[in-house]
């Protein structure tokens, strides 16, 4: 394996800069361990840091099923069932953004068919409900409430559709959702993120539809090439396999486009590489993890006191932000078309409690040394500028360079000696690490594996109050 000019030059600035000796340097200007040469190892486009950096995105279930009651509606619902008495969509971003989200997402469109926007392709949708006369349209009124509080803006679309009567009939439903597609990102403004979800429960004598997707792709590119495209398979952002808020342990944002190759894949390779990534993935597709914060999608008055408490809240956070994921949390709107007063208290104490744990960094002005030992061994250490009580500690990769550390250990010095507090895998653009609550003078961050030579790993720790 060759090395381009383009990496030498920057492992012999990075071993410069880390003050190595000259024999060390000699041997630092390696290719990554892996296939991959370092110059072919993915990055984020700005689109993928920007969905990243969001942390926190708002997703909202509403439609026919708030009506009757149901997870999945079977299409054949009467429109005019949708009649909330007091939509208000400001609420719902007045919400989103003082619990700390930065964007909402919205289902158009879910399996049943029924359309929030009027739309040309079918009678099924807001134009045939009672709500605002028939004049209505949630689709407008969620994108301009997301401009109003300063929120990037979401669709979901279903694919799988069962009012529509083309559905089933290839080509004819693949130009209805194309021309549904075209509505909802040419009619709205500006459009960050485009959720493609892979349920069909069509069952062995349902309908086979092929959905075209690399066209359906291409489609959003050409329409709104900074959004982020959802799905099992991307392109740009990957389901993390599971609804329960739990992103892997080991989580690379690179993938190996072979393994998920549509939305809807099954299999213990796809499981897997959806839940953990691939270290040596060509592709830069980082994971979203979506989880509801009731037990259903929809909202259902049954469940209004089973909403989570804000202390889990701030679990899924860590299980999924503090894992290199994004938290993609449903908040689904009630009948009135307002969000229920249970889900809004949880996401107030959530906010509290985030607050309040990350508003001092006790590493704050730190005395950061790094070195190099053995060939495959980097150490940092912070020396912290006061002893501190410690009980949780974030670690952070700059990966706008890309994700690179694979195996990591964390030692904490109490004054007298050190002891091995944490040990983990990746890191990527956040780990959040709980440690037993301790004593702590200085860290030392070991990362024992990488996949090229890791830029410096942020250090800041907190304690829970
Ligand atoms: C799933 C759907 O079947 C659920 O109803 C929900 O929309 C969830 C986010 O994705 O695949």
């Amino acid at each position: 394996m060759s090395i381009d000019r383009r990496d030498l030059l920057k492992s012999t600035l990075a071993a410069a800069a880390l003050g190595l000796p000259r024999a060390a340097r000699a041997t630092a200007p390696r290719p990554a361990a892996s296939g991959l040469a370092q110059s072919q190892r993915p990055r984020p486009t700005a689109s993928q840091l920007q969905w990243q950096r969001d942390e926190l995105a708002f997703f909202l279930h509403f439609g026919v099923n708030t009506f009757t009651d149901r997870e999945w509606g079977d299409g054949t619902e009467d429109p005019r069932i949708f009649a909330p008495s007091a939509l208000d969509a400001r609420q719902w971003a007045r919400t989103a953004k003082a619990a700390g989200f930065r964007m909402m997402i919205l289902t158009a469109k879910h399996h049943d068919g029924f359309c929030l926007w009027p739309t040309k392709t079918t009678a099924h949708s807001v134009a045939s409900s009672p709500w605002r006369g028939g004049q209505g349209d949630v689709v407008r009124e969620f994108v301009d409430a997301c401009r109003a509080e300063g929120l990037r803006a979401g669709l979901y679309l279903s694919p799988w559709d069962r009012n529509h009567p083309t559905y089933g009939d290839t080509p004819r439903y693949n130009a209805v959702y194309y021309a549904q597609l075209t509505e909802l990102l040419t009619q709205y403004g500006r459009i960050d993120e485009v959720w493609f979800d892979g349920a069909n429960g069509e069952g062995p004598n349902g309908k086979r539809q092929e959905y075209d997707w690399p066209r359906t792709w291409a489609l959003v590119r050409e329409l709104q090439p900074q959004a982020v495209m959802f799905s099992d398979a991307g392109p740009d952002v990957r389901w993390i396999g599971n609804e329960s808020g739990v992103a892997g342990t080991t989580n690379w944002s690179t993938v190996d486009p072979r393994i998920v190759t549509r939305p809807g894949v099954s299999g213990d390779d796809v499981m897997r590489s959806l839940t953990s990534g691939d270290r040596e993935g060509t592709v830069w597709r980082p994971g979203e993890t979506d989880v509801s914060i009731r037990p259903g999608w929809f909202h259902h008055a049954a469940e209004d006191a089973r909403v989570r408490t804000p202390e889990n809240l701030v679990e899924l956070y860590f299980s999924s932000v503090g894992r290199n994921s994004k938290l993609l949390l449903n908040v689904p709107p009630d009948r009135r078309g307002l969000l229920a007063d249970a889900d809004v208290a949880a996401l107030r104490g959530m906010r509290t409690r985030l607050d309040a744990l990350f508003a001092r960094d006790l590493a704050a002005g730190a005395r950061v040394t790094t070195r190099q030992e053995a060939l495959r061994m980097r150490v940092q250490e912070h020396v912290l500028r006061a002893p501190a009580t410690v009980d949780v500690v974030e670690l952070a990769e700059p990966v706008s360079e890309g994700q690179r550390v694979a195996l990591y250990r964390l030692d904490a010095h109490d004054g007298d000696g050190w002891r091995e507090v944490a040990r983990g895998t990746t890191i990527g653009y956040k780990r959040l690490v709980r440690i037993e609550r301790q004593r702590v003078t200085r860290f030392r961050l070991t990362l024992e594996d990488w996949t090229e030579l890791p830029e410096p790993v942020s250090l800041r720790c907190f304690t829970t109050a």
